[in-house]
């Protein structure tokens, strides 16, 4: 059996995650995906419009994933693949070259896919004015 693992935040799920997810597990039998948690996120510099247990939920429901970990530290990555006896790790093409991921091609195969163009989380909020009232609430004091 060939174990895949990747990482995201998976906030807004949309046509882009669900074809990596798609791809991801394509390349073998099993897909883990370590989510990113919501302190994790906000030292990525994101804020997710849905809690990690919303987003956790959102794609346990998706036929192609195995299993939802928590992404709690760039650092997990090495325990990841060695706990779960992971095969290959899959990212988005955006994360090619990156230091956060290249030193694990000595751990497990490293596959890059290429990002679904034109969809991101960043854009439906700025097209949907999410951003403007994700940052609004961001700001109301003491909530
Ligand atoms: N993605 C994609 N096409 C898009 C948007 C996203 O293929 N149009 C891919 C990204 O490349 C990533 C995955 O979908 O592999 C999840 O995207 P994000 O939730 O934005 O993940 P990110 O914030 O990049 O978190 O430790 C690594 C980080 O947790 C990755």
């Amino acid at each position: 059996m060939k174990r895949v693992l990747t990482y995201g935040t998976f906030d807004l799920l949309h046509y882009g995650h669900i074809r990596l997810l798609q791809r991801a597990k394509a390349l073998g039998d099993y897909l883990v995906v370590a989510l990113s948690t919501d302190e994790f996120n906000a030292q990525k510099g994101k804020v997710a419009y849905h809690s990690y247990e919303t987003r956790k939920k959102m794609l346990e429901a998706i036929r192609y994933v195995d299993l939802v970990i928590p992404e709690k530290c760039w650092e997990q990555k090495i325990d990841d693949v060695k706990d779960y006896h992971i095969d290959t790790v899959v990212m988005g093409g955006d994360w090619a070259g990156s230091d956060k991921f290249d030193y694990l091609k000595d751990y497990c195969e490293l596959v890059f896919l290429e990002r679904t163009p034109g969809i991101s989380t960043s854009k439906i909020k700025d097209e949907l004015g999410l951003k403007e009232a994700v940052d609004g609430i961001e700001q109301l004091p003491g909530e």
